[in-house]
């Protein structure tokens, strides 16, 4: 653990003491937010960015976000993202960086440190690995719409022609391998765990763990795609309408808050209908 050193040197009656005191920074200790603008890099699209955005604003930290390159337009996008990739420490975004630390990155490592740092990682040990779950199940839902969905960048012809992705959308079996599992399966996870969790509309007394905000930006990812596809799992339904209501979580939907414009849909409909105009 890093730790600051202070040397102190007095002099009483002629004789001289040095005292030297050692002390872990505050970027260090859990439940302290070092002080200072924290910054967040991340392109405008709704993936592994949002989250961190929501984690933010619910932590109530001082930040700001940048789209790959300050002052780039979705013009320069690419041509700045070709200069800055090389500058990341894995040649992707997100990174995260906070006073007194080297930029962090890996979306779930980022989230794990504002957890720890601003109190998002559940009351207890219990919500402490609903949290996780929950995490981890957003991942593994991005992880499935990777695998399957058309992004604004690819269209996935072969996969949707394939009928991959209409698969995702239709297949509730319940036994199939987790890697050809449908959303309607990882939805039932997801309502018979809130209901085993027992904490009124959301998963945690607070409703707004680092989990929480993982798992709502891709069921947010989800609805962007088909927007009835909570039919028929209350509980996740409402999860997601009281999470999308609060005013920290608006700020992120309605204009991508700290950052310079709003996160555009990513995964898109293999129907072909166009995403939505940016905010
Ligand atoms: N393991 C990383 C993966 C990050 C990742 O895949 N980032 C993508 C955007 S979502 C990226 O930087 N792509 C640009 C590139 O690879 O050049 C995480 O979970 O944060």
């Amino acid at each position: 653990m890093p730790t600051t050193t202070t040397t102190t040197t007095t002099t009483a009656g002629g004789a001289t003491t040095t005292t030297t005191t050692t002390t872990s920074s505050s970027a260090t200790e859990e439940g302290v937010p070092p002080a200072g603008k924290w910054h967040i890099n991340y392109f405008p699209v709704w993936a592994k960015g949002p989250a961190i955005a929501l984690a933010l604003d619910h932590a109530g930290v001082d930040w700001e976000g940048v789209h790959v390159k300050e002052g780039g337009t979705m013009e320069t996008l690419l041509e700045d993202w070709t200069e800055v990739k090389p500058t990341t420490a894995w040649g992707e975004l997100p990174v995260l960086t906070v006073p007194g630390l080297s930029p962090i990155a890996h979306e779930l490592t980022i989230l794990n440190y504002i957890g720890r740092k601003c109190g998002l990682e559940g009351k207890d040990d219990s919500e402490y690995t609903i949290c996780g779950q929950l995490m981890q199940m957003g991942e593994d839902v991005y992880n499935a719409l990777v695998r399957v969905q058309p992004t604004s960048f690819d269209p996935k012809t072969e996969i949707v022609a394939a009928g991959k992705t209409a698969a995702f959308w239709s297949n509730s079996d319940e036994t199939k391998h987790n890697l050809e599992q449908g959303v309607a399966v990882y939805l039932s996870h997801l309502e018979r765990f809130h209901g085993a969790c027992d904490n009124g509309v959301a998963y945690t007394s607070s409703g707004n763990t680092v989990g929480e905000c993982k798992l709502f930006a891709m069921l947010h990812a989800l609805k962007l795609i088909k927007d009835d596809v909570f039919a028929g799992f209350p509980k996740v339904e409402t999860f997601y309408s009281q999470f999308a209501a609060m005013p920290a979580s608006k700020a992120v939907l309605d204009d991508g808050s700290q950052f310079p414009s709003g996160f555009l849909q990513y995964f898109l409909s293999s129907s072909g209908s166009p995403p939505p105009e940016p905010n």
